[in-house]
């Protein structure tokens, strides 16, 4: 029988890439995000080839996010993998003229947005002894970089949550592992700059950076190994990409 598969932020960037394969793949996908005509033209595009739910929710929003997972049809309702994609960065400031709400927003959805997901569904993996959760942290989660305060601030949360989920839960066989890309092109930057698309596009200037299908790949890989192998932690950068700050605009 296939796997069921939920992913946040299916509507865009990575966490559509990997809807996508996946559902070459035939796997049976719960997809999440708050734009209900991507929701709605996934679901129709991705129907043709595997079993598709979709679920449209804020994470920020808890009571909601615990609302929609409980409502989950039968056949929808057991989910074997959940893929934790959903977040964003919004701004890039010192932090001496950082926006509070951009402050909200970051750890309310990359963190608190996170942890509600993973509350709503960790109990019946508890109680089925296996699961996998995968967290999409950043390489913003290893290191930190010039105005990259609170962004990084969210996603090196996300990497304790990893490891911490991944101790509190191994006595019940369930897999926990986190992916760190570092620059991939999506709407990422469009959102961070808030629809400047000149300044989004300016990030990619002169080098190649990564794809949503290059992480919905590795994704793939780390779901597909066999049980007794789990993939704890993976950074991937484009080859352009050294660290955080260092990058070749001449590749
Ligand atoms: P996109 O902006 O393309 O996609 C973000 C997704 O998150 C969208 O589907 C969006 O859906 C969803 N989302 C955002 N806010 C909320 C919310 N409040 N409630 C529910 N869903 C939400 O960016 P990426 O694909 O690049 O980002 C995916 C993940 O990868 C993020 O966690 C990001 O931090 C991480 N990442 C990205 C990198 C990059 O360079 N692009 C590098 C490293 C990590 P909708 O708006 O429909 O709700
Ligand atoms: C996205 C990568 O370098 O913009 O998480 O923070 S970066």
């Amino acid at each position: 029988m296939s796997k069921t598969v939920l992913i946040t932020g299916a509507t865009s960037g990575i966490g559509r890439a990997t809807a996508i394969l996946f559902a070459v793949q035939g796997f049976k996908l719960v997809l999440c995000g708050r734009r209900q005509e991507r929701l709605d033209a996934l679901q129709s595009e991705l129907s043709k080839q595997c079993e598709v739910y979709t679920l449209n929710f804020d994470v920020r929003d808890k009571d909601v996010v615990f609302k929609a997972i409980s409502s989950l049809p039968e056949n929808f309702s057991q989910i074997d993998v959940l893929i934790n994609n959903a977040g964003n960065a919004h701004g890039l400031d010192p932090i001496d003229k950082g926006s509070v709400d951009d402050w909200d927003s970051m750890l309310d959805i990359n963190v608190k947005g996170l942890l509600y997901v993973s509350k709503a569904i960790i109990p019946n993996m508890v109680e089925k002894k296996s699961g996998h959760i995968i967290n999409i942290g950043s390489t913003a989660g290893k290191e930190v970089y010039p105005k990259g305060n609170v962004y990084c601030a969210s996603k090196h949360a996300v990497d304790a949550l990893t490891k911490g989920m991944r101790m509190d839960l191994n006595p019940y066989g369930i897999k926990v592992g986190g992916i760190n890309p570092g620059a991939v092109e999506t709407e990422f930057s469009n959102v961070r700059f808030k629809g400047d698309d000149d300044k989004a596009d300016s990030v990619y200037d002169g080098f190649e950076p990564l794809k949503a299908e290059d992480i919905a790949e590795i994704i793939h890989f780390v779901v597909t190994r066999p049980y007794h192998v789990n993939i704890a932690d993976l950074i991937v950068m484009p080859t352009a990409q050294a660290s955080a700050t260092i990058l070749n605009r001449s590749l």
